[in-house]
């Protein structure tokens, strides 16, 4: 699983991205510091069921924190765009290719309105974030078109000549960023374009990568640098949207993860507090720079970078963490390492696409499954449940 953030120049996106993974990513005051994508790992939480057992697990592909289960998700960030990028403004929107496998986005925005439309320092307060928030949309809408675009004259006509079914068809062109059958099949139902492929005009096109966005590439908002936005500036943005609009400040979130690491304080990403260690290894700065830190988290109820994170994920995607086991009496891998595993699937995904998630081969010589809680054998269509602990047997 994978989510991408986006956004105008000078926002915050690596700073996000930095606080989110600890990748050393490059950061400065000016426009298009990043130029190639970066690329790194990060944690979604979720209670551990090795409490339930009351016996510490031991995770391979995950982490745990004292209870909670730490499950990775991939993190990327790109060069920022600007409106009309498509037409080759700023760095254009070619290096969104590099976002087809995100499967949610996070639109960086400069809540503190220090930036304008291109990324420029213009005085904190100076431009309306508001206005950085529409552009987006079309500008993914411009980058799916531009794939569908692609070589369009030739595989319309081909479509039309195989009698091909168009959702199949359309489905495989866009299967690189992650569209199925079922979204495509669910687009192209509710708009109801001529049946001839070929006459579709470019405006219709158009229609169809929006729609095509709205299911491959949902977007939930960072409203950041809340630190230092002024408060009405940040709700008049929140105002817009205070479901999918999330005050955040990346920067105290860096700041945290690194004093954590360094071993100076201990935060856990999420919480709304933290604790210094030693307050007499600090320095004056540092325990200036730490309590004015404490003092935003106190007003924001933490940093927001994990609440956008675990929001993107769990809500956004509508995913669930699963234990996949081989020795379903005591919830372990054959090597005996407890709830080894955690993997997240989208709700209403079955035992075999966890199979599949595993291994292909698991998918494909599927036979049988079994709830390791209700020690009951399942079948393939079994709908997998929050938390499940499943022991896949295949074979062939
Ligand atoms: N006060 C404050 N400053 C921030 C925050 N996040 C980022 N910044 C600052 O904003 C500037 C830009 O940060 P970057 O992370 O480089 O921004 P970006 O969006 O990746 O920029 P480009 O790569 O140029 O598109 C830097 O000076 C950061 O220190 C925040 O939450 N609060
Ligand atoms: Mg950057």
């Amino acid at each position: 699983m994978e989510f991408g953030l986006v956004g105008k120049p000078n926002v915050g996106k690596s700073t996000f991205f930095a606080a989110a993974t600890l990748v050393d990513a490059e950061i400065a005051s000016y426009p298009f510091t990043t130029i190639d994508a970066n690329r790194g790992v990060t944690y979604v939480r979720s209670p551990c069921p090795h409490t339930e057992l009351g016996k510490q697990c031991n995770p391979v592909n995950s982490k745990c924190d004292d209870g909670t289960r730490m499950i990775p998700v991939q993190a990327i960030d790109v060069a920022g765009l600007v409106a009309g990028a498509h037409k080759g403004r700023g760095r254009g929107n070619q290096f969104l290719d590099d976002l087809r496998q995100a499967s949610v986005l996070v639109h960086v925005v400069d809540a503190s309105g220090e930036t304008d439309g291109e990324g420029n320092l213009v005085g904190v307060g100076a431009h309306d974030p508001r206005e950085d928030v529409g552009f987006l949309e079309d500008e993914i809408a411009y980058w799916i078109k531009g794939i569908l675009d692609r070589g369009w004259d030739k595989v319309s006509k081909q479509i039309e000549l195989t009698h091909n079914r168009t959702e199949i068809a359309l489905q495989e062109r866009l299967a690189g960023l992650g569209v199925t059958q079922g979204d495509m099949h669910q687009v192209l139902n509710g708009l109801g374009l001529p049946e001839k492929v070929s006459k579709w005009t470019p405006d219709q096109l158009m229609e169809l990568s929006r729609e095509v966005r709205k299911v491959s590439k949902p977007i939930l908002i960072a409203a950041n640098k809340a630190d230092k936005a002024p408060p009405e500036m940040l709700q008049s943005l929140m105002d817009l949207d205070d479901e999918m609009v999330i005050p955040t400040s990346a920067e105290c979130e860096l700041a945290l993860r690194r004093a954590d690491k360094a071993g100076l304080i201990d935060y856990h990403p999420g919480e709304a507090d933290f604790e210094i260690k030693d307050p007499s290894a600090l320095s004056g700065a540092q325990t200036k720079g730490l309590e004015s830190i404490r003092t935003c988290m106190a007003n924001m109820g933490g940093t927001g970078v994990q609440k956008v994170i675990e929001k993107a994920v769990f809500d956004m995607l509508d995913s669930i963490v699963v234990y996949p086991v081989e020795d379903e009496t005591h919830w372990a891998s054959k090597k005996g390492h407890l709830l080894p595993d955690a993997y997240l699937v989208r709700r209403g995904a079955t035992a075999r696409d966890l199979a599949y998630v595993i291994h292909s081969e698991f998918g494909e010589k599927f036979i049988r499954a079994v709830n390791a809680r209700t020690r009951r054998v399942v079948g393939a269509d079994y709908e997998l449940q929050e938390n499940d602990i499943v022991k896949i047997v295949w074979g062939g």
